[in-house]
């Protein structure tokens, strides 16, 4: 279906049009017929083959004939002709957040600037042509110049646990607000994405006390801008350039609401389409027969309506959830509280900040069974990694303190360096003495599939490597890491016992989604693990689980589910 890119369409054409400097009035109708068209719920081709554009509000007679024209010839005239009328890298300036038309028109016709690329060079050298427009002082050009790095440093879109944090702060203070019911953060966010473009929040409430609501929230600490402030909708920017939206909604739709914003596009149009097959209507305020409500104020009662199995959020990305539903065959998805342990974190020996003692303590104060200490190895020098010497007496302190742990298993383990070519940094007998021996790649991560591949797999068939950690190597919106060929890797892993890591630190969140199912598929066991420096990353492990789910596992799937008794079997074989 088309309304996306249609919408996108009628928004380009407002802003050129307001760039422009063209009738307001006309402005505003092309930005209501492209609301209009994002926010229907059926596909527009067949509304127009109906011949029903007509019939809805925001589409006059001139938008509906553009719609017609773009569904024949995939282009509208009048945007191609607009598009000629101002350089050809203008428009790009519109994706800086807080840039909008009225401020590019300015910076293109009084600073003579035509692209983003010049607009930096200005703010740079202090280009006098734009410190001269009106509204561009010093602070307006740091946040502009501020945008931009963020825009470009991270395509902007935020990591995961960055925006977990924004959302629960502004959670906290959007649910202190008198008349506030509920609040949830919706969209990629709730389906545990690794990065976040933007966070979509709703809020229950009614009617009424709906603008109080939104114009408080606009008030929340850490607002830089206020984008939008309605009757229901609030927009902000944040403090590091992070758009955040609050939508208010009744408790008669909240759960179409809820269903709507979390998205994924892709999930609800699916949706769509069952409704529609089941002569339903289905859109964010509700699930329709006719003027009949037949669903709405919760998320499950929508599913259940529709035929399917309550879907977990972080499966809503059209990738057979949706056909898994209908025939009742969606895994039963692993929970955080199915984690009994950590098989890899570090301590003051290498690079961690605390004591084998400080993190044995919180592991047991997050009511784990098991946690298995794996320091660096002798290569990683800036880590300071451990030499045989000094892992020997780590050893050695492990099985002491672990004698007068009740009813706690603490593991003498190591993270050992795996070299470019899949050889380990300490030889097999050195590894005999450890309980878990977890092998990583830090060095040459820019290698290809192929010599990626071998390498693990290298690595994988060395008898006493029990798990892959982070197996890619990637950074989260850093550096790209290895490119692997899961297949081979996971079948290796799973006929030589190796268990491949999620490492649940925000920053890698590796293995990623997509990678952790087709493991499973290959037979692979996984393991969730939070590679914490420091007491409190221990925390990490939310998101790893939540990768997890993202990739289909069950509890079964993930070798830290076991009981210690089931961990030390499969440790021994
Ligand atoms: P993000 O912010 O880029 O990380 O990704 P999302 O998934 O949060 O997307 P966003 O913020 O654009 O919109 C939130 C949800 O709203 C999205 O997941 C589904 C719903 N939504 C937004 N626009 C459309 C649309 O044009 N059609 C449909 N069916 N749903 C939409
Ligand atoms: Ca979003
Ligand atoms: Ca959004
Ligand atoms: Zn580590």
């Amino acid at each position: 279906m088309k309304n996306t890119e249609l919408g996108q369409v009628f928004a380009s054409i407002a802003d050129l049009m307001e760039i422009l400097g063209a009738d307001p009035f006309r402005i505003n109708s092309y930005r209501k017929a492209g609301r209009a068209v994002v926010d229907l719920a059926e596909p527009i081709e067949d509304v127009t083959a109906a011949g029903e554009l007509q019939k809805i509000p925001g589409i006059g007679k001139s938008t509906g004939a553009k719609i017609d024209e773009y569904l024949k010839t995939g282009k509208v005239a009048a945007h191609q002709e607009l598009l000629g009328k101002v350089p050809p890298k203008l428009p790009e300036m519109l994706a800086v957040p807080g840039l909008g038309p009225k401020t590019v028109a300015k910076i293109w016709k009084e600073a003579k600037i035509t692209s983003l690329g010049e607009l930096e060079d200005a703010i740079e050298s202090g280009a006098a042509s734009l410190a001269e427009v009106p509204g561009f002082g010093p602070k307006r050009m740091r946040q502009i110049w501020e945008s931009i790095n963020f825009m470009k440093s991270v395509g902007g879109r935020m990591r995961l646990g960055e925006a977990r944090q924004l959302a629960d702060e502004l959670t906290a203070f959007v649910s202190k607000i008198p008349g506030a019911k509920k609040v949830a953060a919706a969209g990629s966010l709730r389906r545990g994405k690794e990065t976040i473009g933007d966070i979509d929040l709703l809020c229950q409430a009614t009617k009424a006390a709906a603008p109080k609501i939104i114009e408080r929230f606009t008030k929340s600490p850490g607002v830089q801008r206020v984008l939008a402030a309605g009757g229901t909708k609030g927009s902000v920017v944040l403090d590091r350039e992070v758009q955040a939206d609050l939508r208010v909604v009744p408790a008669a739709s909240y759960g179409a609401a809820l269903a709507y914003f979390t998205g994924s596009k892709e999930h609800n149009v699916r949706l769509r389409e069952l409704a529609v097959k089941a002569g339903m209507k289905l859109n964010e305020y509700g699930l329709f027969k006719g003027d009949r409500r037949v669903a709405g104020k919760d998320e499950p009662g929508i599913y259940k309506a529709l035929g399917l199995q309550f879907v977990p959020p972080e499966l809503r990305e059209d990738r057979g959830e949706v056909q898994a539903a209908r025939a009742g065959k969606l895994p039963d998805l692993l929970e955080l509280e199915d984690i009994r342990g950590d098989l890899h974190v570090h301590t003051d020996w290498s690079d961690g900040v605390e004591t084998i003692e400080a993190m044995a303590a919180a592991a047991q104060k997050r009511g784990y069974a098991y946690l298995a200490i794996c320091d660096h190895s002798k290569s990683q020098i800036q880590a300071n990694g451990l030499d045989e010497k000094r892992l020997a007496e780590q050893v050695q302190a492990i099985r002491k303190l672990a004698k007068t742990l009740k009813g706690f298993t603490l593991l003498a383990g190591v993270e050992v360096d795996v070299f470019k070519d899949g050889r380990l940094d300490f030889e097999a007998d050195v590894l005999a003495e450890l309980d878990f021996v977890v092998a990583s790649a830090h060095t040459a991560l820019s290698l290809g599939a192929k010599e990626a591949t071998r390498r693990l797999i290298r690595a994988i068939e060395h008898p006493r490597v029990r798990c892959i950690g982070h197996p890619s190597g990637r950074i989260i919106n850093g550096r790209p890491g290895m490119e692997l060929d899961i297949e081979p890797v996971a079948r290796a892993a799973a006929a030589n016992g190796v268990a491949l890591e999620i490492n649940s630190h925000y920053y890698r969140l590796d293995l990623r989604d997509v990678h952790v199912r087709a493991a499973i598929e290959a037979g692979a066991r996984i393991v969730i693990n939070t590679d914490a420096h420091r007491a409190e990353e221990l925390g990490m492990m939310r998101f790893g689980v939540l990768t997890a789910r993202r990739g289909w596992a069950t509890a079964a799937d993930v070798i830290n589910t076991c009981s210690v008794g089931a961990l030390r079997k499969w440790l021994a074989a």
